[in-house]
């Protein structure tokens, strides 16, 4: 077999990859898009960025400028109608998905979506039946969700040890989301729909089974919190075989980014993002420390699962289909965090509803 070598380490080449690169449209070139733009360019074998749309054409101007062969198509909808885009990754804000991952489905091309799918359950499952329509007919899945946690190398460790066995039937897991700091337009709602949604992705990849009832419990908040918001959050999911999932959701914690995840289980435990990369010992007035540094957010911490993701992506892509994260699962966690957004307003322990798959 042969590998390709990216900053995400050396990754196994698909052997049957057509010789063509991938063109690749980005939608919305905010933060996240830029920075994916950025690694299609840089650090991705197999794909080049041709289109760049963004409500800013200034800024889908400036981005396509570093590009060589990129140019701007304002209209979202019109870039991924152009007859040179082969796959699209869409980064705009979550209420334009649905239309514009609904486009891509009717154009038969694949694409990666960042979370969320679209803004509420009904619509997620709207695309779940019109992706299904398509698989259908063509034997092909096109529309994969940027959950990117599943690429982790940690996320993928501890489920590889859950599923070989070794520390036995899991229990219970416990997780830490922590952020620095947010914009102060972010929301308790937002906490549960934009980073909660992450740990419902997690537990259903980990535990391999869905998510039946959510509780969210707010302690007492911070002082930095942004005012009138409850920060932490303490999120309760109930798996439908019983197992407990427990979320510390705390946004405004003036530190980094920290995310930890323990999976207690009956013969034994594990724990991930312990940040301990490189542990430094220095000496100081206050005497000696030990200590090593922590991420300042998220595309610092997960740097390396976005580049394994968007590999694995492209090489799934250029065969016409994807390779992670589907439709069902953003839509289930679409409809965990609409139970979780009304458990937060009632105070009630609130069950998810989940159709039929
Ligand atoms: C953001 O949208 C993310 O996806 C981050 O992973 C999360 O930590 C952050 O809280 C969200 O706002």
């Amino acid at each position: 077999m042969t590998t390709t070598e990216t900053a995400a380490g050396v990754l196994p080449a698909m052997a049957d990859v057509p010789a063509a690169e991938l063109r690749v449209a980005v939608i919305g070139v905010g933060m996240m898009g830029a920075d994916h733009v950025a690694r299609l360019h840089s650090r991705i074998s197999g794909a080049r960025v041709v289109v760049v749309s963004d409500a800013f054409t200034e800024k889908a101007e400036q981005i396509a400028a570093g590009i060589p062969g990129c140019r701007v198509v304002t209209e979202p909808l019109a870039a991924i109608a152009d007859p040179e885009v082969d796959a699209v990754v869409i980064a705009s804000p979550g209420q334009f998905h649905e239309a514009q991952v609904l486009a891509c489905i009717e154009r038969g091309i694949p694409v990666l979506c960042e979370k969320p799918l679209t803004m509420d359950a009904e619509s997620s499952l709207g695309v779940v039946r019109a992706e299904d329509e398509f698989a259908a007919r063509t034997g092909r899945r096109l529309v994969q969700v940027g959950f990117m946690r599943r690429f982790d190398p940690e996320y993928a460790q501890l489920r590889a040890l859950i599923t070989s066995g070794e520390i036995g039937e899991p229990l219970v897991v416990h997780c830490a989301h922590r952020n620095a700091a947010v914009a102060p337009t972010f929301t308790s709602e937002m906490m549960i729909s934009d980073s909660v949604v992450h740990e419902v992705d997690v537990a259903r990849f980990l535990l391999n089974e869905e998510i039946a009832a959510v509780t969210v419990l707010r302690p007492r908040a911070t002082r930095h919190a942004v005012a009138g918001q409850s920060d932490p959050l303490l999120v309760v999911f109930e798996m439908t075989s019983g197992r407990i999932v427990d979320v510390e959701c705390f946004v405004s914690t003036g530190v980094g980014y920290e995310v930890r995840t323990e999976v207690v289980a009956e013969d034994g435990s594990a724990m991930i993002g312990l940040d301990t990369g490189l542990v430094r010992a220095v000496g100081g007035p206050a005497g000696a420390t030990r200590g090593s540094e922590i991420a300042p957010d998220f595309r610092v911490r997960f740097g390396r699962a976005y580049d394994i993701e968007f590999q694995r992506w492209v090489d799934a892509a250029r065969r016409g289909t994807i390779d992670g994260p589907g439709v069902w699962d953003g839509y289930a966690a679409s409809a965990v965090c609409t139970a979780g957004v009304e458990a937060l307003r009632s105070g009630q322990r609130t069950e998810v509803r989940l159709a039929d798959r």
